[in-house]
């Protein structure tokens, strides 16, 4: 192979790689993995299922760009450092991982980071752009049987976004054949509690502060009008 052959074959490398970046700052998989101990790593950082600046203005690009690329990306990479050699390097899901560490002390850090990571995927997929409005069928009946009306739903979810004191989520999650409303803080998930997770809006400040600075609630208002995907959220109910 001649030179200019070679130099073109890299240019080329070169070039995939870079639309490979640009790509997954959108919509995909991140081009670069972290690798842990024997290999592959253990888990990566899901796609998101719209690109950056899909959920703007009521979440920016910038805001995406670093609460997916950097702070989603930080709990599994974490994550793989600490299961590295472990059972749970294994292709174990997630969800056995959040539950298996939950509970425990020694295990605090594993369940942080898998929790984290586990709530960031389920978050990203409880919006889409032009969402908002009301849920239908099954999942309203029950909402109307716990709330009384969605709008009621609506100013329980803001106020317990709003009182959930640091950093947390709040989530409309179903336990049998009712719905609720229930806030968790830190990387804490109904994951660990038995009950089936429906809807979460991220409310730790990174969520949130470069759109929206302190006002917390403006954002969980933006997310409930605007943002909120209730065709996921019913596709969930058991
Ligand atoms: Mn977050």
């Amino acid at each position: 192979m001649n030179s200019s052959v070679r130099e073109s074959g890299f240019l080329l490398r070169v070039l995939v790689t870079l639309v490979g970046l640009t790509a997954a700052g959108m919509a995909e998989e991140p081009a670069t993995a972290p690798v842990a101990a024997g290999g592959s790593a253990a888990f990566t950082l899901p796609a998101l299922p719209y690109a950056q600046d899909a959920l703007a203005p009521d979440i920016s690009a910038k805001t995406m760009s670093l609460h997916y690329g950097k702070h989603h990306q930080a709990y599994i990479d974490n994550l793989n450092k600490l299961v590295a050699g472990t059972p749970w390097a294994t292709g174990q899901p997630l969800e056995k991982v959040v539950v298996e560490s939950a509970g425990q002390a020694d295990k605090s850090a594993v369940f942080n980071n898998a929790a984290q990571a586990w709530n960031h995927a389920f978050y990203w997929k409880c919006m889409k752009p032009g969402g908002g409005g009301l849920p239908s069928g099954r999942l309203m009946d029950l909402m109307g049987k716990s709330f009384g009306s969605f709008d009621e739903f609506k100013k329980a979810f803001l106020t317990a976004g709003v009182a959930q004191f640091g950093s947390g989520w709040v989530w409309l999650v179903q336990e049998g054949d009712t719905v609720k409303i229930v806030k968790t803080s830190n990387a804490d998930t109904p994951l660990a509690h038995g009950q089936t997770a429906l809807l979460t809006c991220d409310v730790w400040e990174h969520a949130y502060y470069l759109d929206y600075q302190n006002r917390r609630k403006d954002f969980v208002q933006a997310f409930l009008d605007h943002l909120a995907n209730w065709d996921f959220a019913a596709s969930q109910l058991k």
